[in-house]
């Protein structure tokens, strides 16, 4: 018995001892390592230029300890994969915008709700609030800590057909969504055909006719010249879906309560360049295609649209009880 003891003893201790050095070898191997950025965008974008400010403030504050390069362009894959490799570890960080995350963390599809939001900055009063620290905490346990809320405006239709000025011009044409069942209804609620697909896969089919046309903000359908094949472009507003600034939560947790400071602050101070090149981007993009000749048609009265996409809701909560609170504490902020 004694024997047995003595021999299982430092064993046990070896074994623990093991496992703390192999621990400590992991948590230093990824923190030595340089970070990889996720990013689906041009780097002139907004988002790019908020990422790029990040780094190069990660590596001033932490002294090059800490180092990271984002991958703009979407080198490193489609935005649903890339939410994937970041839950698994192999994408440490990423802005990514939630109408896709929705896919994965219900949670989060309540900001992919059309109209949800009245404007912008209803929308970041409702991210700064209690809604902001929900959708957190939800993305937190699918292993996504979200640091800072990024702007991506507002989201409108645009095709190569015709304006589009009430729901019904909506039917029968083939719209390019993001992946996500939820603007596959909010298509179908107007008769529309969705078809989710990736971003980078948008301009060819648009060109190629395997869809008339796709929605977006001004600065994404600037940047990827998808006015060049579709030129009508009217401004519904439908989505206003923020973007999150992402580290994966394994690595987060590696991080000494210094350094979760120093990149806290850092994303935080990347949302605020953001959002002020968000406002001067939104404008040179329209002022851009419009002067390129894209046929632009203001949508004042937005309630024919806002109306047609009751059956999402309804839909929605049928389908998602446990959420109806959170969309009317959405609706409940002034
Ligand atoms: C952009 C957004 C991207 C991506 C893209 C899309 O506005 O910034 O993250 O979601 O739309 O339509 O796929």
């Amino acid at each position: 018995m004694t024997r047995q003891i003595r021999i299982k003893t430092p064993l046990k201790h070896w074994a623990a001892a093991a496992a703390v050095t192999a621990a400590l070898l992991a948590a230093g191997a990824t923190q030595a390592a340089e970070w990889r950025g996720w990013n689906i965008h041009v780097p002139d974008y907004p988002v790019s230029l908020g990422m790029d400010q990040f780094t190069a403030e990660i590596e001033e504050k932490t002294g090059g300890k800490l180092t990271a390069k984002s991958y703009h362009n979407g080198v490193l894959g489609s935005q649903p994969d890339a939410i994937e490799q970041m839950r698994l570890g192999s994408i440490d960080y990423a802005v990514f915008n939630l109408g896709p995350m929705g896919q994965v963390i219900p949670a989060t599809n309540v900001v992919s709700l059309p109209f949800i939001f009245k404007n912008l900055d209803h929308m970041h009063r409702v991210l700064d609030g209690p809604v902001g620290e929900q959708l957190s905490d939800a993305m937190a346990e699918k292993g996504i800590v979200a640091l800072a809320w990024y702007d991506s405006g507002a989201r409108s239709f645009y095709n190569s057909k015709k304006p589009i000025a009430t729901p019904d011009d909506v039917k029968g044409m083939k719209v390019r969504v993001m992946n996500n069942d939820l603007f596959v209804d909010m298509i179908a609620s107007m008769g529309g055909n969705a078809t989710p697909m990736a971003f980078s896969e948008v301009y060819s089919s648009i060109k190629t006719g395997v869809v008339d046309g796709a929605e977006n903000n001004w600065p994404s359908y600037e940047s990827t010249a998808h006015y060049e094949v579709a030129g009508y472009y009217s401004s519904t507003e439908h989505l206003i879906i923020p973007e999150c600034f992402c580290i994966n939560k394994t690595l987060w947790d590696s991080l000494s309560a210094e350094d979760q400071e120093i990149v806290k602050s850092a994303a935080r101070d990347s949302a605020t360049l953001q959002r002020q090149l968000w406002a001067e981007r939104s404008n040179a993009s329209r002022e851009k295609v419009i002067a390129a000749g894209v046929k632009y048609n203001e949508i004042v009265d937005k309630a024919p649209f806002q109306k047609a996409m009751q059956p999402v809701y309804d839909k929605f909560i049928e389908n998602n009880p446990d959420l109806e609170s959170l969309v009317k504490a959405i609706q409940a902020v002034d």
